[in-house]
């Protein structure tokens, strides 16, 4: 349960995941189908062994939930977090004609003098996508990605679907009803997306007046995605439970490939020497009633004292 369940996860992957190759070069310790705990009425699931940045993980899901797919509005939030994947696309394109970026995810870590290079080309592409309308809407756009698929799904005869509008909906008049499903994953998008969906799928399910969630996610890095993936669909159920009158129950996190990257043992090793410590509380702005209206300052954590963060290189 809870964060002691995603301490023993760490640890069973160091002890017994299998060395394995992946996508971007770096090496992985991994498991195959894993399945996490969290009690929301017990508090809000934000690690406390480690600091993790509350205000990145609520600006990004507010991006989902509107529907957006533009790293502009997170640069307007100040939040980072897709950056790299939108600078890719840049720095592939025809029209790019800067330093050669080639792999620089790897080499920005290895060799400082590039990552000078590195630094300034990133932070003229985010100006450019702050400042230049038609730029950012060739090279912000992330493609179909999760804001695409949640609220404006493509049909094959050219219809959407808003699936998180339909979940709203069944959740409120059927709340009985084993369908509250979102799906990110959309096989005919894949080949066109920055990132195919880690997170997949989610289900809503509600029992004596509690609101609980399941996600499936295929792709698990354990040391820099999963606590934010658990805190963004928490928070996602505290939402949705808000608007639909119901009390958040269980967030149940099941992992399809959980890994831990080569390069993140020894910040998991310092982290599992930590204590937990109590989880905080989340406050939600009561004025306000549909998940579309929210913003950033609806929310307040009240008793959020972790231990300090551990900075870790990022896989692209
Ligand atoms: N990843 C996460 N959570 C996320 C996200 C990415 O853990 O929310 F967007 C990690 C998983 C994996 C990598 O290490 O990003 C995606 O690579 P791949 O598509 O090869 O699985």
């Amino acid at each position: 349960y809870g964060e002691q369940a995603y301490l023993e996860l760490c640890r069973q992957v160091l002890e017994h995941g299998n060395k394995k190759a992946d996508r971007t070069n770096t090496g992985t310790y991994s498991v195959f189908g894993r399945q996490m705990r969290f009690d929301l009425s017990e508090g809000f699931p934000l690690l406390t062994t480690k600091k993790v940045p509350f205000r990145l993980i609520a600006s990004e899901l507010l991006w989902f939930i509107k529907g957006d797919t533009n790293i502009r509005y997170l640069l307007q939030n100040n939040n980072n977090i897709w950056n790299e994947w939108a600078f890719k696309k840049w720095v592939e394109s025809a029209e790019y004609d800067g330093p050669d970026m080639t792999d620089f995810g790897n080499r920005s870590q290895r060799d400082p003098e590039f990552n000078k290079k590195y630094q300034e080309q990133m932070a003229i592409f985010k100006k450019r996508i702050l400042q230049d309308d038609s730029f950012a809407h060739k090279y912000g756009d992330l493609g179909n990605v999760y804001g695409k698929q949640w609220r404006d799904w493509k049909t094959s005869n050219d219809e959407t679907i808003d699936q998180l509008k339909q979940v709203l909906d069944s959740l409120q008049n059927q709340p009985d009803s084993r369908r509250h499903i979102v799906t990110a994953w959309n096989p005919e998008d894949v080949p066109n997306m920055a990132l195919p969906p880690c997170h997949t799928l989610f289900q809503f399910y509600v029992a004596d007046g509690k609101l609980s969630c399941q996600l499936y996610q295929r792709s698990a890095d354990i040391f820099l995605g999963v606590p934010f993936n658990i805190a963004s669909y928490a928070l996602l159920t505290y939402l949705i439970a808000h608007e639909c009158n119901l009390v958040p129950g269980e967030f149940v996190h099941t992992l399809g490939d959980a890994h831990i990257y080569t390069n993140h043992v020894d910040q998991v090793k310092t982290q599992l020497g930590r204590d937990i410590k109590p989880l905080p509380k989340l406050l939600i702005n009561q004025d306000k009633q549909s998940i579309f209206d929210f913003e950033l300052t609806d929310f307040k954590l009240e008793n959020y004292n972790p231990h300090p963060s551990i900075k870790a290189p990022i896989a692209v």
